[in-house]
């Protein structure tokens, strides 16, 4: 499937950031300033552990020629972060290949202009060119920074400092956590949206799903990455969860536990695709919670995974929704069309990864089997991966998306579920939340680089 992925980009889309499968061509969007080949980059760490060898080595031949920096577009701090950072990061701890190191310092670099703001919140774009910055404009009020984008930048900001020895970047992400360290929290939880100048939170909106989600894990990673050091990071994730479970998990009348979307005091009895992830993280933190904690976190993620694959299991292609509710009598499904898309998003088969490493339970293979089947079965076009528009209808309709995290995660999370344990280990490794592989810092870590697995 992954070569497929690849060949298929590489035929129809090399250089550009997106394959359109349907119409055989490529995407450029603009989310990224102008950087071009978000899917090279995102496949990088993909192709390497499946020994794609041939496949890798075209990759990285593009980088090494092609990848130009010298870009002046306006870029969205975390999709650069996350994929670009994140993948080159990994590329070069991976392979221990200099050009991948280089460029991933460069391009953060070009990043930092988006913290120039009075509370060192960060905005959500940044202009490659000026170096000014600004909000999003759908965001409340059109002036608020995102949780999960100025939460999701800790682990590559960390790996930046430590490979440029430019401290800058570290200061700058762990400013970030003091000052959500010290802010009130409506009941302990973190609302999705706060002003980067005034840094007060704009909207009380919760969500482990979007918008929230991989701060939640930023703060479980950092504690791994540090190779448990970081016990403010640690604290701090044991505190959220205390509060989401508190006050946004739930279990339906048909017994599936679930965690709600929290609006100032009201719950939207909903979960997102996005929020899927959770089953995964839940179970990585669980280990380390207090002792009479443990099993009742290691069943929670379980709960969660076995809802969100009954979100699959209830669809006619065996594909879940974007999101699905738990209201009226339903449960676990989309209430309406548009929520009833699936664009090759990986959180459900992260989350069986996970659970998979913890409890050698066969039944997350097999879920993740299913997931397999039905993308080959419903997903797969002439030329590369598409979503489908309705997961409840059996007849696809593709949209015109092959999208990079399918090659960074989807299909990275499905071989790790089907390797051996120490393909990666969750000793040594930690995930980026594009499922890009960065190292532990083990105090023996100088050996980490090139090549070990
Ligand atoms: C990815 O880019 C990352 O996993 C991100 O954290 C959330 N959304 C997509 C995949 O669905």
């Amino acid at each position: 499937m992954m070569q497929f992925a690849w060949q298929s980009y590489k035929r129809y889309a090399m250089g550009k950031n997106e394959l359109q499968p349907l119409t055989k061509d490529g995407y450029q969007g603009n989310m990224f300033g102008g950087l071009s080949g978000a899917t090279v980059i995102d496949s990088l760490d993909t192709l390497y552990l499946m020994e794609l060898k041939e496949e890798f080595q075209e990759a990285k031949t593009w980088v090494e020629e092609n990848f130009h920096l010298n870009v002046s577009g306006e870029a969205s701090l975390f999709e650069v972060n996350i994929r670009y950072i994140g993948g080159l990061l990994s590329a070069f701890y991976l392979t221990g290949e200099d050009v991948f190191r280089m460029k991933a310092i460069k391009l953060g670099e070009k990043l930092l202009p988006a913290f120039n703001t009075p509370t060192g919140i960060p905005k959500g774009v940044v202009n490659f060119k000026s170096g000014s910055n600004r909000s999003w404009g759908w965001t409340t009020t059109g002036s608020s920074s995102i949780l999960a984008e100025f939460g999701s930048l800790h682990l590559e900001f960390l790996h930046l400092s430590e490979l440029s020895g430019n401290q800058v970047f570290a200061e700058k992400v762990r400013h970030i956590r003091k000052f959500l360290r010290k802010i009130d929290k409506p009941f302990g939880l973190y609302p999705n949206f706060i002003s980067p100048v005034s840094g007060n939170w704009i909207q009380h909106h919760v969500s482990v799903g979007g918008l929230g989600d991989s701060f939640y894990e930023y703060l479980i990673k950092s504690w791994l990455m540090s190779a448990k050091t970081d016990t403010e990071a640690k604290d701090m994730y044991y505190e959220a969860l205390t509060a989401i479970e508190t006050h946004l998990v739930n279990v339906s009348p048909g017994g599936l536990t679930y965690i709600a979307e929290w609006r100032g005091g009201n719950l939207d009895h909903k979960m997102g695709h996005l929020a899927c992830f959770s089953g995964g993280m839940i179970a990585l933190g669980a280990e380390d919670a207090e002792e009479d904690k443990r099993a009742h976190y290691r069943e929670l993620a379980a709960q969660i995974t076995k809802t969100c694959h009954e979100s699959y299991d209830r669809s006619d292609t065996k594909l879940g929704p974007e999101a699905f509710w738990f209201n009226s009598g339903k449960e676990a499904v989309a209430t309406q069309l548009s929520e009833s898309y699936y664009i090759l998003r990986p959180e459900v088969v992260e989350s069986y990864m996970y659970l998979w490493r913890q409890t050698h339970n066969p039944i997350y293979r097999e879920w993740g089997w299913e997931v397999v089947m039905a993308l080959e079965k419903y997903c797969r076009t002439e030329a590369g991966f598409a979503g489908i528009q309705d997961v409840y209808s059996s007849i696809p309709n593709h949209d015109n998306k092959q999208q990079t995290f399918f090659l960074a995660e989807t299909l990275k999370y499905l071989y790790l579920l089907f390797s051996e344990d120490d393909m990666l280990s969750l000793e040594d490794w930690v995930f980026n939340t594009e499922a890009h592989p960065l190292p532990v810092n083990h105090s023996d870590s100088a050996g980490r680089v090139g090549g070990q697995l």
